[in-house]
């Protein structure tokens, strides 16, 4: 019985890796059939993988409200002033941080876009691409903005909301007739974007002007202007669903109520249990994952076209990953402990490997959690009240690992789909990553459910979740170990600076007990 209760929790991971295994395996077995496999037996093949990525979406709407209300419901209301503001401070920078050090990589590094791409588009589609994505930036923004403020909440969140606005298309025809000119105008509309052209096939007018260029030859230039409809940062797949307005929503609620819950009004109870409830949910769905895993990668496996490609994007993926872990972990967090502590962050990081390590075979903050207390109280000498208010928050809301990979993978998809991002969408996934991690709990795979909502948020595709799954259950191992370190951290700070008032709330409970 005892070593089934220690075996539980990798049974999990064993299930994904078996589960991603025989899916690679079936996959490639299937790649031999001659002749292959057809589009509508690929496409059965996947259905079970299918409810697997709608089952992810359905438990975004609840994760998301109730995770976050709770989390940021169980942060200190005023009473513990100080000490609960700067660890508050100390969670959002950190996890801001590592949020833009995973852009950054992952924009620098470029994962989604290594090996040799397919056909480059002829050079007039990315003109007049260029000019749509000008546009949109500051669309997207606007749009960003329009998104946090949802006119229904319940139906905003399942209703995409897009900007209907005239956009120029520019198209450089110098020599094509005008009967010419409509085809290949049709076609690098329809390239760019398969709704435009269904929904503006009957262009009318086409104009024309003719202006000169620099060396001063004249040249026609033929455009028209369609109505084209601005893809809103939270929409681009079909069923985009607007997380921004939920999270600015919980955020509010969540604020409200822990002020509230000063005033003894137990609500925060309520939405911790619904917490609770909904994470019992994504457990029964987690055990499902497995067997949708299966499919989902026989399906890509039979429909990949160059297997060697993805495997090294999977590979630069995560390199990305484990560079800004590594980064973040061991040179941003030990730099920042060193300015405000001004002690040796490597031998306080000496005094948590224990809590690193539990972290690594865990995969769960909140497993490690009594480890990292017990650590930083023991070896580290942090000052009990500093650890037992600052650990068990940070568990559940400060997870640096988790928001830096969010970034990563979520970008990296991006990549992959060749689908471009403007600044609009990477601030949007920056928010959304940073959400994302404070509302994953400190369970194993939470990372990945949370990271539907990312997708979502910024409108890309879920089915690419099965690439990134089959390599989690390794990056979440990591990313926890970093999460760990963050709430390490952040005890040894905050506990440092609030060492006064820390001494303080100790005199008096000592003067209390040498009255009592
Ligand atoms: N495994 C989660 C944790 O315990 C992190 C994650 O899944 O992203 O911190």
């Amino acid at each position: 019985r005892r070593c089934w209760e220690a075996f539980r929790p990798h049974l999990m991971v064993i299930s994904i890796i078996l589960g991603v295994a025989l899916g690679i395996a079936l996959g490639a077995g299937l790649r031999t059939l001659d002749p292959p496999l057809t589009a509508q037996q690929a496409k059965y093949l996947k259905f079970p993988g299918d409810l697997l990525l709608r089952m992810l979406k359905m438990l975004i709407l609840p994760l998301v409200v109730s995770s976050l209300i709770s989390g940021i419901a169980s942060l200190p209301s005023s009473s513990t002033g100080k000490l609960g503001a700067r660890a508050i401070a100390y969670y959002m920078c950190t996890t801001l941080f590592a949020v833009i050090l995973g852009i950054v990589l992952v924009v620098t590094i470029q994962p989604g876009n290594r090996g040799e791409a397919e056909c480059p588009e002829p050079p007039c589609v990315d003109r007049a691409d260029k000019v749509v994505r000008d546009v949109e930036a500051l669309d997207s923004l606007l749009d960003l903005v329009l998104n946090c403020f949802p006119s229904n909440l319940i139906e905003a969140a399942f209703r995409q909301t897009a900007t209907d606005i005239k956009k120029t298309v520019m198209y450089n025809a110098h020599t094509v007739d005008m009967s010419r000119l409509n085809d290949s105008l049709y076609n690098l509309i329809a390239s760019m974007d398969p709704d435009v052209y269904k929904q503006n096939a009957n262009i009318s007018e086409v104009m024309q002007r003719n202006v000169t260029n620099k060396d001063n030859v004249t040249e026609t230039q033929y455009y028209v202007n369609v109505p084209y409809i601005v893809k809103s940062t939270s929409t681009g797949t079909k069923d985009g669903m607007n997380v921004l307005g939920l999270i600015v929503f919980s955020v509010a609620l969540g604020i409200v109520i822990s002020k509230l819950g000063a005033r003894g009004v137990p609500l925060k109870n309520f939405f911790a249990s619904l917490c609770d409830a909904v994470l019992v949910l994504i457990h029964a769905v987690l055990w499902y994952v497995p067997i949708g895993l299966f499919f989902l990668v026989a399906e890509r496996v039979v429909s990949m076209d160059d297997p060697a490609r993805v495997l090294e994007q999977l590979g630069y993926y995560m390199l990305t990953v484990i560079i800004g872990l590594v980064v973040h972990g061991y040179i941003l967090l030990p730099i920042i402990y060193l300015i405000f502590v001004r002690r040796n962050p490597y031998k306080y990081i000496y005094g948590v490997l224990k809590a690193i390590f539990t972290a690594l075979g865990t995969a769960s903050s909140s497993a490690t959690m009594p480890v990292t207390m017990q650590c930083c109280k023991e070896n580290n000498g942090v000052h009990e009240k500093a650890v037992d208010f600052v650990i068990p928050i940070g568990a559940t809301i400060n997870m640096d690992g988790t928001a830096l990979y969010e970034a990563v993978a979520s970008i990296f998809i991006a990549q992959v789909n060749n689908i471009p991002l403007n600044f609009g969408q990477i601030v949007t996934v920056s928010i959304t990553s940073t959400a994302a991690s404070i509302g994953a709990a400190g369970v194993p795979e939470a990372g990945l459910i949370t990271m539907a909502i990312v997708l979502t948020a910024v409108g890309l595709p879920l089915d690419d979740i099965q690439l990134i799954f089959a390599v989690d259950w390794f990056l979440d191992r990591l990313r926890t170990s970093v999460n760990v370190l963050g709430d390490a951290f952040g005890a040894g700070i905050v506990g440092h600076l609030s060492r006064h008032d820390l001494n303080k709330m100790d005199a008096i409970e000592e003067a209390e007990a040498a009255e009592a």
